[in-house]
C-alpha cells in the first residue's frame, strides 16, 4: 500500500494555482483550491479577478457530484460573507465536502475566523496552518492592508556595483540589462500602485506603466490593461503638466500639502492628474505614513512598488515604511560623483547603520537581483 500524500503536497498545488492570479486578482487576494478524494484531484480552481467567483466555487463546479466526501485544500480561509460572490464556506458545506484544510485565516475583518467557524458548526473537520508562511507571502499586500491598514511596500532600485543609481545629472538609462527591466515590468504588473517622487519624474520623465510587450507573459495584453495607480509625492506641486505619465492610460495621483498654489492644482487636474491633500510630517513634507494609509483605505492598495530616487527612498526607510527591497545590481561602476541608493543624512556613526536581512540573491541576465528586508530597530 502506498503512503498517503501529505497535506503539504496538496496545499503546494493549491498555492501554485493561487499564483496564477498574481497579476489579476487585485484588490482581492490570490487564492487557490484543490478538492481531493481517495488520493485523486476531483476539482480545482483559483480566483482570477475581483467580482468573479472565488477559488472554491471554481473547484466545486469542476468537481460536480464528486465533491461529496472530498477534502478541500484552500490557501485562504473560505469566506463567510455575502460579498460580490456567495459565502464559500456555505458552498463547501452544501456540496458535502467532508474536510477542509486551510493555509491561513482570512485577515479581512468581514471574515476573520467566521468561515472556519461556519464549517466547524456544520461538523466539517477543519485544519488551519498548512504552508501558512507560503500563503502569507503570496498575499503579503492583502494581509498588510487588512491587518495594518497600509499596503506592503516593495522598493525596487537598479544600481551599479558601487551602489550608484544615476549619474550626477540624473541620467540613468540604462544601468541594468533587458532581463532585469523585464522583471521590473512584472513587479509593476503585480502592484496596485507605483509610488515615486516628483524629482524622479522631472529627471527621467518615466511613464510608470506596464507594457504588455515587455512583460513577456502569454496574457500580457490582459495584464497590461489594468495599469497600476501612479502616485507622485509632490509637496509643492512641481509636477510638469507635460509629464509623460499624465498622458498614459491609467490614473495618476499627486499627493501634496494644503498650502499649494491653487492655479497649479487646476492646471495639473486639467492635464489629467488627481490631486490629494495630505497632512505634513515633522519635516514639513508629505506625511508618508498618512499617504500609505490613504492608499490602503481609499484605493484598496495591497502592494505598492516604490520606484524613486535617493531622497524619497531614504525618507521611506527612515520612516520604517519599506517592507522589501529588490535591488538589481549591474556589472558596472558609475563612480563617486553619481547618486547613491538612499539619502540618509542623519547617519554618521557606525552605531546608527541600517541593517538589512538578505533573503535571496540570483542572477538575472547580466545583473544580480538581491531581495532584502530592512531589519526593524
Ligand atoms: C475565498 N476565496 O477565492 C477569495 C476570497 O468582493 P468579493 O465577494 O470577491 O470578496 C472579496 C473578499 O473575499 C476578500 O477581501 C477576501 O476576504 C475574500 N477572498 N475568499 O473564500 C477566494 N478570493
Ligand atoms: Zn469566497
Amino acid at each position: 500500500m502506498s503512503a498517503a500524500t501529505l497535506p503539504e503536497t496538496w496545499m503546494a498545488r493549491a498555492l501554485k494555482l493561487a499564483e496564477r492570479g498574481r497579476y489579476t486578482t487585485d484588490p482581492n487576494p490570490r487564492v487557490g483550491c484543490v478538492l481531493v478524494k481517495e488520493e485523486r484531484v476531483v476539482g480545482e480552481g483559483w480566483h482570477e479577478r475581483a467580482g468573479e467567483p472565488h477559488a472554491e466555487v471554481h473547484a466545486l463546479r469542476a468537481a460536480g457530484e464528486a465533491a461529496r466526501g472530498a477534502t478541500a485544500y484552500v490557501t485562504l480561509e473560505p469566506c463567510s460573507h455575502q460579498g460580490r460572490t456567495g459565502p464559500c464556506a456555505r458552498a463547501l458545506v452544501e456540496a458535502g465536502v467532508a474536510q477542509v484544510v486551510v493555509a491561513m485565516q482570512d485577515p479581512n475583518p468581514q471574515v476573520a475566523g467566521r468561515g472556519i467557524a461556519l464549517l466547524r458548526e456544520a461538523a466539517i473537520e477543519v485544519t488551519v496552518g498548512v504552508l501558512e508562511d507560503e500563503a502569507l507571502a503570496l498575499n503579503s499586500g492583502f494581509v498588510m492592508r487588512m491587518s495594518h491598514g497600509r499596503p506592503f511596500v516593495r522598493l525596487k532600485m537598479a544600481m551599479s556595483l558601487d551602489g550608484r543609481t544615476a549619474m550626477r545629472s540624473g541620467e540613468s538609462q540604462w544601468i541594468t540589462g533587458p532581463q532585469a527591466r523585464r522583471e521590473v515590468q512584472r513587479l509593476r504588473a503585480r502592484s496596485s500602485a507605483i509610488l515615486t517622487g516628483v524629482e524622479s519624474i522631472i529627471f527621467d520623465n518615466a511613464r510608470l506603466t506596464v507594457r504588455a510587450e515587455q512583460l513577456a507573459l502569454p496574457d500580457g495584453e490582459a495584464i497590461a490593461a489594468r495599469q497600476p495607480l501612479r502616485v507622485v509625492v509632490d509637496s509643492r506641486l512641481r509636477l510638469p503638466q507635460a509629464a509623460a505619465c499624465l498622458r498614459e492610460p491609467g490614473r495618476t495621483l499627486v499627493a501634496t500639502l494644503a498650502d499649494h498654489e491653487p492655479e497649479r492644482r487646476a492646471r495639473l487636474e486639467e492635464a489629467g492628474a488627481e490631486v490629494v491633500v495630505m497632512p505634513a510630517a515633522a519635516d514639513g513634507r508629505v506625511d508618508l505614513d498618512a499617504l500609505l494609509h490613504h492608499l490602503a483605505e481609499a484605493e484598496q492598495a495591497n502592494e505598492v512598488l516604490l520606484e524613486t530616487g535617493a531622497t524619497l527612498a531614504g525618507a521611506m526607510l527612515e520612516a520604517n515604511l519599506i517592507d522589501e527591497m529588490q535591488l538589481f545590481v549591474a556589472p558596472t561602476l558609475l563612480g563617486g560623483e553619481a547618486r547613491p541608493l538612499f539619502a540618509l543624512p542623519g547617519l554618521s556613526l557606525m552605531a546608527q547603520q541600517k541593517g538589512v536581512e538578505i533573503l535571496d540573491i540570483r542572477a538575472v541576465g547580466q545583473d544580480w537581483r538581491i531581495t532584502a528586508r530592512p531589519t526593524r530597530p
